[in-house]
């Protein structure tokens, strides 16, 4: 049950509250359909909404009226430019530390169990500056799993890693040398046996588009973005760590940790998603407003929101809710005063994790720009 129903009735009635109160009430399922916008419920804009749209088509909070992101809002990322393949012929190899090397084609993939799955992909770089917040979606992945690929393959004892290529290509110089490199990521082999993830074909019941992988990529359930290696057409295993540059030179987290009162400068590579959420819009139907957001990247427990300095209210949690590796949509009845206000949410995990605050060590120790979990504010006025 939210907070707000805790209100005592003099606060409710201070707050001109009898709206929020009765949303406050309400069964969590009807309050659930209220997370999406009804055709009477306005947006009433922030007044400092993050950049949206453009050529990584930034997902635009204020617009987002389904739980799953639909195909053509899928924001894109390519390291390498947004290379586009022919599926004619493509082949994906599994390769190296195997005793039966296999080579799949796109129909021999079809072909095996499909699976599919509600994930939210975060690029690990969203909200590495303030004001982005857009590299993010909640889309329906369909596809093949990958451990029993592997496991049709035959993982010789010796191995301790899966390297996935994408057929992208760029130029990296490495200690004044230049050379031509595929993306490519790299799991631990138990990590790579996880049931969930999947070589994928289809997004929302539709083939990939080109920007986001087609013909074939991965798609790692609670893994961030860059994990996701897209254009795949090679799988290898090996003995040694892969280091490249997006393992071990890029989305790398580079943080300040104390330990036995020393200070010590900590890299670690970019991998599974870490708590968030963030207020995405305001409504206003009647007199009543109501604040939704989204909170990912773990088992989501509850989700808090703050206005200017109140205390914490626990919003209601709707769609996704229990789900950990796609988006739980969140919504607080809200009755506020005429002026500028604040507002802040703040996700907690199953396990009491607590999504940190801007100023919060953690972050502040943190000078890349990788994993920027911290609470946003958004500044809205009210007349
Ligand atoms: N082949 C390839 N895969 C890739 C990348 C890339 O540059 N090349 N970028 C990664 C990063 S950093 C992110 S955030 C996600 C973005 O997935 P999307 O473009 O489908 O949103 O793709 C990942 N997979
Ligand atoms: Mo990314």
């Amino acid at each position: 049950m939210a907070d707000s129903s805790k209100l005592t009735r003099r606060e409710a009635i201070i707050r001109g509250g009898t709206v929020a109160a009765g949303l406050a009430f309400m069964p969590g399922e009807l309050a659930a359909r209220l997370a999406r916008v009804a055709p009477q419920e306005a947006v009433v804009p922030w007044l400092n909404p993050p950049p949206s749209g453009g050529r990584s088509n930034f997902l635009d909070w204020q617009a987002v009226d389904s739980w799953v992101t639909p195909t053509d809002k899928l924001f894109r990322v390519g390291h390498y430019g947004l290379q586009e393949f022919s599926d004619e012929g493509w082949t994906v190899s599994v390769t190296g530390l195997v005793d039966r090397p296999l080579t799949l084609t796109l129909p021999q993939i079809r072909s095996r169990p499909r699976q599919d799955r509600v994930f939210t992909l975060e690029c690990a770089g969203n909200r590495g500056r303030p004001a982005l917040s857009g590299m993010i979606h909640n889309a329906r992945w369909t596809g093949t799993p990958l451990a029993p690929i592997l496991r049709d393959a035959g993982i010789q004892d010796h191995a301790i890693e899966v390297v996935f290529f994408g057929k992208d290509e760029g130029e990296e110089e490495i200690r004044d040398t230049k050379i031509k490199q595929n993306f490519a990521r790299s799991m631990s082999i138990e990590d790579a046996m996880d049931p969930d993830i999947l070589l994928a074909y289809e997004v929302n019941g539709e083939p990939l588009p080109t920007a986001n992988g087609f013909p074939l990529r991965l798609v790692v359930p609670g893994w961030y973005g860059v994990a996701n290696v897209k254009w795949l057409n090679r799988i290898e295993v090996r003995d040694r760590r892969l280091e490249n540059r997006f393992m071990g030179r890029d989305y790398v987290t580079l943080r300040k940790e104390t330990h036995d009162g020393r200070e010590e400068w900590i890299e670690t590579s970019v991998n599974i998603d870490r708590v968030n959420s963030v207020p995405a819009k305001v409504t206003k139907s009647g007199q009543g407003y109501t604040i939704h957001g989204a909170a990912w990247g773990s088992d989501i427990a509850r989700v808090e929101v703050k206005i200017d300095d109140g205390p914490w209210r626990e919003a209601t949690l709707g769609e996704g809710k229990g789900d950990p590796v796609a988006w739980t949509f969140w919504q607080l009845a809200w009755s506020p005063s005429p002026g500028e206000h604040s507002v802040t949410s703040r996700a907690i995990t199953a396990s009491g994790e607590v999504q940190p605050a801007a100023d919060d060590p953690m972050l502040t120790n943190k000078v890349t720009y990788w994993e920027s979990n911290g609470q946003v504010t958004r500044q809205i006025r009210i007349t």
